[in-house]
């Protein structure tokens, strides 16, 4: 005789007890495979008296329907368990920062000329570009650099033949505008200008300057000395001073080199100033008159100023690097200190 109680809890047990949707299928094929336990009690009803069949039937289908039922809510249940997992890992959590992600820097020296061009179009200035091949004309003659000026050397200029060469400032895109003979003039030129030089912690073949130039028939000295330590002060800080100190140049006369008190120390001196307390920032003077002849106005209803400046020498100044090889290597590392 054959027990169905005990087999059907001998089943429930064996669900309760599974692990796994695999354990399941293995008491699936144990009870109703080929081989099972159900089936080869089904198979016996054929050599049962019909009486017996009905009765025993009833039992077993009993059995097998509550015993298949429970295999299916515990597979159902084990699936819901599989899907969850996989929900959480497959889930984002929209709380979580963004990751970063690189947008690049602006260079130093882009930094600084967008700096120094907007104190200058603040003040009304426009900025003007021009070659960089240009010619010796343009580049010397016009700016009252003779023939035989040290500075058209071969040993400092880069010739491309005898009438064309790399600018080796940025002047030429002034004696340019002068040419047009339209006054008032209230310009910056800037650009790459290139001077052969070998490369050191301050010196570089092809560096980048801007220019101012001022021309009407009435402008002074003293518009220089203000105009210049208006820009001093918006560039370093309003503390800031500045002092002229007479120089030469070949286009300007009188010429002056302009100081900032330390922006380091406040003047009192220390290694940055290399205890002078002041820092060179620029050329400038009033223009030559000769270069007003040469540019084909009158010098004689032409008065003005100019100024000459390194970015590159600004922007070590500015953030204190101490090597320009560093502004021409772009290594990121480097780079990415800046905004
Ligand atoms: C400097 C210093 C002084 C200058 C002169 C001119 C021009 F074309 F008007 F004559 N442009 N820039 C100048 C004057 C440049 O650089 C240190």
């Amino acid at each position: 005789m054959i027990n169905i109680d005990e087999l059907k809890s001998k089943a429930i047990e064996g669900i309760k007890n599974a692990k796994s949707l695999k354990d399941l299928d293995d008491i699936r094929v144990n009870y109703f495979g080929k081989k099972g336990e159900i089936t080869a009690i089904m198979q016996s009803f054929k050599d049962m008296a019909a009486e017996e069949r009905k009765t025993l039937g009833k039992v077993v289908n009993d059995a097998r329907e509550s015993i298949e039922n429970l295999i299916k809510d515990k597979q159902t249940k084990f699936n819901e368990a599989i899907l969850n997992e996989k929900l959480k890992l497959e889930s984002i959590d929209v709380s979580l920062p963004s990751k970063k992600v690189g947008i690049g820097h602006f260079h130093p020296c882009t930094i600084v000329f967008n700096d120094v061009k907007n104190i200058f179009e603040k003040m009304g200035y426009v900025v003007v570009t021009g070659p960089e091949v240009e010619y010796d004309e343009y580049n010397f003659e016009k700016l009252n650099i003779e023939k035989g000026h040290p500075a058209r050397d071969e040993q400092d200029t880069f010739y491309i033949n005898d009438k064309v060469l790399l600018r080796t400032q940025t002047s030429p895109v002034q004696a340019r505008v002068m040419e047009k003979g339209k006054l008032p003039i209230c310009m910056i030129s800037a650009g790459r200008v290139f001077r052969s030089d070998s490369v050191d912690a301050t010196h570089s073949p092809t560096f980048h300057q801007i220019e101012g130039l001022v021309v009407d028939n009435d402008i002074s000295f003293t518009d220089l000395k203000g105009t210049l330590t208006m820009f001093a002060k918006a560039f370093f800080g309003e503390d800031i001073k500045t002092r002229f100190r007479p120089h030469h140049f070949p286009f300007t006369e009188p010429s002056a080199e302009m100081d900032v008190s330390c922006f380091k120390c406040g003047g009192k001196g220390c290694r940055f100033c290399k205890n002078e307390g002041w820092i060179e920032i620029l050329g400038c003077g009033m223009v030559n008159p000769r270069v007003y002849e040469l540019c084909g106005l009158d010098k004689d209803k032409c008065q003005g100023f100019a100024f000459g400046m390194g970015i590159e020498r600004l922007a070590l100044l500015k953030y204190e690097i101490d090597d320009m090889r560093l502004l021409y290597e772009n290594d990121v590392r480097f780079l990415n200190q800046f905004d």
